[in-house]
């Protein structure tokens, strides 16, 4: 879905925008059908080698993985885009609604940035006795550019956040520095995960940004911003991708940007998902060691 002139001033001034419906249930199902089959797929394993005793076959995407990860966490482990390097997810990476709304604040030449998750924020409740939610999942105060390499700092890396169930104050969503866009790179400590020094943070009041299913949130990469606790029984289910423009450092250029649209070049579009696997197996297979976040 194209976005406004509105839309596209709310962006560039305050340096987020939630904007809702830009995709359809057909757009978003066949990622969660993907992710579906891999939670059963685990599960089964899981099962076999006695780690887990109840598989919860008939529960909803939205409980099952709770239920499992309860019993064994390791349902978790490298549980991310990169890690299962589905087509679903290849295609979705393509979307032509998702791309629609990118073309409109990055123009017609774009790339996919490899920075890219799948995040199951886990019902807080479901974790009881656990200390507190790790900071994968209730990430702390941050800019996204602090995730990416110094070389990127003239790239224009946006982020698109969306839900794949609604994500409101009581399942967990963004919370976002309005306009502090503007301050440029503020600086991040590692402690407590990647996040602004505590003495750095600015004195704004943040907005919740809930959206629903089939929204995105969408983030300049100097916004401000960390994820809430999930107090519901669901997993807040999310994506978060990231693009710029073709020919711009990726901030991770060990790891694969592929051109998901061009208007000057239609040759040059990635539409392979054997390659795109490729290109990631490859990249992770250098094992080269880089630091990922600034700090
Ligand atoms: O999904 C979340 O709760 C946090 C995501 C986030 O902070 C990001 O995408 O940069």
């Amino acid at each position: 879905m194209r976005l406004t002139m509105e839309q596209v001033i709310q962006y560039q001034t305050h340096g987020y925008l939630v904007a809702e419906g830009v995709l359809t249930d057909e757009d978003l199902q066949p990622v969660i059908t993907e992710m579906a089959k891999e939670i059963d797929l685990r599960a089964s394993v899981l099962y076999a080698e006695g780690k887990i005793t109840e598989l919860h076959e008939t529960e909803s995407f939205e409980r099952r993985y709770a239920l499992l990860y309860a019993q064994c966490p390791e349902i978790g482990r490298a549980f991310d885009i990169m890690d299962i390097l589905g087509e679903a997810m290849f295609e979705f990476l393509r979307n032509d609604n998702l791309l629609d709304a990118v073309e409109c604040l990055l123009g017609s030449e774009l790339s996919c940035n490899p920075i890219q998750h799948i995040r199951a924020k886990l019902p807080w409740k479901a974790r009881e006795g656990q200390a507190e939610p790790n900071t994968f999942e209730n990430v702390p105060w941050h800019q996204d550019c602090a995730v990416t390499t110094p070389d990127s700092e003239a790239s224009e890396i946006i982020t698109f956040w969306m839900p794949l169930v609604d994500a409101t104050a009581e399942t967990g969503c963004m919370e976002i520095m309005p306009e502090v866009f503007k301050l440029g790179y503020l600086e991040h400590q590692a402690e407590g995960g990647t996040t602004i020094v505590p003495a750095q943070l600015p004195h704004v009041q943040p907005v919740l940004a809930e959206c629903r299913k089939g929204g995105v949130v969408i983030m300049n990469k100097y916004t401000p911003h960390r994820g809430t606790t999930n107090n519901s029984d669901i997993v807040r289910w999310s994506l978060d991708l990231r693009y710029h423009k073709t020919g711009a450092a990726s901030g991770r250029s060990h790891l694969p940007s592929f051109v998901a649209r061009s208007a000057a070049h239609p040759e040059s579009v990635l539409d392979s998902h054997q390659e795109w696997r490729l290109l990631w197996q490859d990249a992770l297979a250098s094992k080269e060691q880089r630091s990922l976040h600034r700090v």
